[in-house]
């Protein structure tokens, strides 16, 4: 994919296509832009998953009891995003996190997406949220791919841990947004207001474009060891619980792309953040960008629970340090 600088209106076409079969799901992810793959991860192996992501909390508070909502001290919690994502203390390179990134059922599947086994991985976070216990947020439609980009450059996955019924929190996606994303910003936006930051936020107007095309939000469910796919280009947002849910949200999100799509300096800025311990966007071939790695307190303070390193270091292998962009294929 070409980087160079370029005038407002250029817009970079992707080559890849997703080849489907009948009725099977990357024919869904093709036509609506997403699509659930059943029990990629094995259910005993998801239940460690998210038994891991519940001990990584209790150790900022030993005394939390996911079963007792009693326990659930909000200012207790690590430091989370405004996307209720956790991405600091180094969680993202937990070993469990690279355990579950490195699940064959997951990897294959990307591996269909893209047609080779040589991929990279995002360094992206872990969304574990206790029902009830956040303020909700309203929808914030929004798709992860830049206008100027045409065309699929990113698949974007969520490792399912935890039941996701109608009353749960989940991804929300609109179905069948990503084949219009391109004639809206075509129509309907100046290009010279296109930036490349692989992020678009759509607001009530913009949406009208959709809606009055038929197209409606819809919550995806999910079991745990599902893996959730979509297109950058499809309009989604994290989905809100309602009061009557229960459940406590685990999901880990993980995207993965061919390594030979990414350039030199998306290599080296990889690098970089994966020997700092340090979380990227949803992006694993390209846009990858150190986040900030001390977490903060809401006015602005150091947290002084900030963590350098992984309390659990993964295992680093030739397998991990390829899908971390560090060692060639
Ligand atoms: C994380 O999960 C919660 C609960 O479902 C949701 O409200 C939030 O939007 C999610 N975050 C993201 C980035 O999807
Ligand atoms: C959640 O709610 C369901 C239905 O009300 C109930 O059967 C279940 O035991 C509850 N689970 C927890 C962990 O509270
Ligand atoms: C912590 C958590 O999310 N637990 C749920 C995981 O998924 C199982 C099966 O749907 C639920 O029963 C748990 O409550």
């Amino acid at each position: 994919m070409a980087t160079e600088t370029v005038t407002a209106s250029t817009r970079v076409y992707s080559p890849f296509r997703l080849i489907a079969s009948e009725g099977d799901w990357l024919d869904q992810l093709e036509s609506q832009g997403y699509a659930v793959v059943k029990g990629a991860v094995p259910p005993e192996r998801a239940q460690y998953y998210q038994q891991k992501a519940i001990e990584w909390l209790q150790t900022f508070d030993p005394a939390l009891d996911p079963n007792d909502p009693s326990t659930w001290k909000k200012e207790k919690l690590p430091v989370q995003t405004e996307r209720n994502t956790y991405e600091h203390y180094s969680v993202v390179h937990e070993k469990f996190m690279w355990e579950a990134r490195q699940e064959p059922g997951v990897v294959d599947a990307f591996a269909r997406i893209w047609g080779t086994h040589e991929l990279l991985v995002s360094f992206d976070s872990l969304n574990v949220t206790l029902p009830n216990l956040k303020t909700p947020r309203a929808p914030w439609p929004h798709i992860d791919q830049a206008p100027r980009k045409r065309g699929l450059h990113c698949i974007q996955g969520i490792i399912n841990l935890s039941h996701a019924g109608p009353e749960d929190g989940s991804l929300v996606v609109i179905p069948g947004s990503s084949k219009l994303v391109e004639e809206f910003f075509d129509t309907k936006t100046d290009p010279s207001t296109w930036e490349w930051r692989d992020n678009r936020y759509f607001d009530d107007k913009d949406m009208e474009f959709f809606t009055s095309r038929g197209l409606k939000p819809m919550k995806v469910l999910a079991e745990p060891g599902d893996l959730i796919l979509w297109d950058s280009r499809t309009i989604h947002w994290g989905g809100e619980p309602t009061e009557k849910s229960n459940t406590t949200r685990a999901v880990i999100y993980a995207a993965y792309a061919p390594a030979k799509l990414a350039s030199k300096d998306a290599l080296e800025e990889k690098e970089r953040v994966f020997s700092a311990w340090g979380a990227t966007t949803h992006w694993p071939h390209d846009n990858i960008k150190l986040r900030d790695l001390q977490a903060r307190l809401p006015d602005g303070t150091p947290d002084p629970r900030h963590r350098s390193e992984p309390l659990e270091k993964p295992e680093v292998t030739d397998k991990v340090l390829r899908l971390a962009g560090v060692k060639a294929y």
